[in-house]
């Protein structure tokens, strides 16, 4: 009987095959209901009573090193089996996976950089929460002006605002530098508005701004003339109407042809062929010189326009709101470079 014991147990510690099979076969034979310690413990039953507790402990270390033995081969094999599987197989395609799209409104700010850097205009960016003087004193607001009125601007405290517009921008470019000036300063502007499909309570802007001897009104029209064209295409027309703003005399607001109907009229355009696209003027003296520019020796031409606006044209979008919401099944529609 100790001889059975110890050849089974010599067996058990030299089983190492990993197949399933060769497994389930030792399995059966050791352990099984007609194997080898099924034998051994019937056979346990005639042996002396005096033995029966030595033999006793070897049988069940011997029932228990083969159960260990099959618990731990299959562990193995199974482990090895993952490990095949997740090797690599360098010849299969790589995964697809889906590139993400900007968002329109850098898409247009980025087509407006690029259309004015192409004449000579780099680009300038400032603080989103500026002082009284940036925002309204030095661009010629007067003291009882609507814009600098709590409903209209938000306020941080008496003499701090979140920027209303990237002018504030400019005049840190004009107080720094001296002229020729040829900058656009696009940014992220906020008004005290009532959320709508027209209105939010920020949007981005473009400004720009041109300083030097003789720069004239002609220079103004052609200028925008030429960014219309760009943008909208070459057979686009600009029209402009007088206008007024603080910080710019004369001022005028830019329509350009609607290039849905051809200016013949349409819903968007409201039936009058034109689409109004921006704000701009020469830039007023008191604000040249407010920023220590000389203004019997310069003069200066400046615009402003919402990008979201022209982002709206561009695209045919009817609602402001889209630009924010993030909605990816309206964001996947803008494919860029
Ligand atoms: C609009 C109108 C405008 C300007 C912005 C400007 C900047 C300086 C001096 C003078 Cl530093 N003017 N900017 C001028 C005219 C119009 O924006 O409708 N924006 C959305």
């Amino acid at each position: 009987m100790k001889e059975r014991i110890q050849s089974l147990l010599k067996r058990i510690d030299g089983f190492s095959e990993l197949s399933e099979e060769a497994i389930e076969k030792f399995r059966i034979e050791v352990l099984g209901r007609k194997g080898e310690l099924t034998s051994l413990f019937d056979e346990f039953k005639q042996v002396p009573v005096d033995l029966k507790k030595e033999i006793g402990k070897e049988l069940n270390i011997a029932r228990n090193k083969a159960q260990e033995k099959v618990n731990e081969l299959k562990k193995k094999l199974k482990e090895s089996a993952e490990s095949v599987g997740r090797s690599v197989d360098l010849t299969l395609p790589t995964a697809s996976y889906e590139l993400g799209s900007r968002h329109p409104i850098s898409i247009i700010r980025n087509e407006i950089i690029s259309i004015f850097s192409r004449i000579g205009f780099n680009v300038t960016d400032g603080p989103e929460i500026e002082s009284d003087w940036y925002n309204f004193t030095a661009l010629n607001f007067p003291e009882e002006h609507p814009a600098r009125d709590m409903q209209d601007t938000f306020f941080i405290d008496k003499d701090v605002a979140l920027r209303t517009h990237t002018s504030s921008v400019q005049v840190r470019v004009m107080e720094n530098q001296s002229p020729p000036i040829r900058t656009i300063s696009p940014g992220r502007v906020f008004r005290n508005e009532a959320i709508s499909a027209r209105a939010h309570c920020f949007f981005h802007q473009i400004e720009g701004l041109y300083i030097d001897k003789d720069v004239s009104f002609a220079d103004l029209k052609q200028t925008l003339l030429y960014f219309a064209q760009e943008m909208f295409g070459e057979k686009t027309e600009i029209r402009l109407r007088p206008s007024y703003f603080p910080f710019t005399e004369p001022s005028a607001e830019v329509d350009v042809s609607c290039n849905l109907c051809q200016g013949k009229g349409c819903n968007v355009c409201k039936h009058t062929g034109f689409l109004e696209i921006l704000g701009c003027g020469m830039v007023d003296p008191n604000v040249l010189d407010n920023c220590g520019i000389d203004s019997k020796e310069y003069t200066g031409f400046a615009f402003g326009m919402g990008v979201e606006r022209i982002a709206m044209l561009k695209y045919g979008v009817d609602d402001l709101r889209y630009f924010f919401e993030n909605d990816i099944r309206f964001l996947k529609q803008f494919q860029s470079a």
